[in-house]
């Protein structure tokens, strides 16, 4: 069964461009109530503990100093079939293949600095939910 939470970071590049409210717009509008939120910024060590999954990949270190690069907003998500809703309204990863209307199509610069992030599963959402916030931190 699909669970109710997902997990979503605004990145560095939407941060410094000033697209906060509009991403978090388009989040509520979608129905997905915040659950926890911060705006906080990742140490290096902890970008790279976060995209541990990634650490064979080419662009690791890219991503990693990116995601370190500069403040960051935090946050779970709650609605029905959280994961996969949330992934159809951000779109592609690469900016250039997200749907119309995604909040990549609308957001992203490119496919490194691609304006958010969206947990891909269930299991995932709740280990990235549990990396960020205390029990207490959600609501
Ligand atoms: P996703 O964020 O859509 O799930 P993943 O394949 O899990 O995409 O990659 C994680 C993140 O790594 C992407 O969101 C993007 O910031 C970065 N990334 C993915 N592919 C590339 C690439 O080819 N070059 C640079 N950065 C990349
Ligand atoms: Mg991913």
């Amino acid at each position: 069964m699909a669970g109710n939470r997902t997990f979503t970071m605004i990145k560095p590049d939407a941060v410094r461009n000033g697209h906060i409210g509009a991403i978090l717009a388009k989040i509520n509008e979608a129905g997905f109530r915040i659950v926890a939120m911060k705006f906080t910024k990742l140490s290096q060590e902890k970008a790279g503990e976060f995209y541990e999954v990634h650490k064979e990949r080419p662009f690791y270190g890219e991503l990693v100093d990116f995601m370190s690069s500069g403040p960051i907003v935090a946050a779970a998500l709650e609605k029905d079939n959280a994961v996969e809703d949330f992934r159809k309204l951000i779109g592609a990863t690469n900016p250039s293949e997200a749907a119309e209307g995604t909040i990549r199509a609308l957001y992203a610069t490119s496919i490194g600095e691609n304006a958010v992030h969206g947990a891909d599963s269930d299991e995932n959402a709740e280990r990235e939910i549990a990396f960020h916030f205390s029990r207490y931190e959600q609501f």
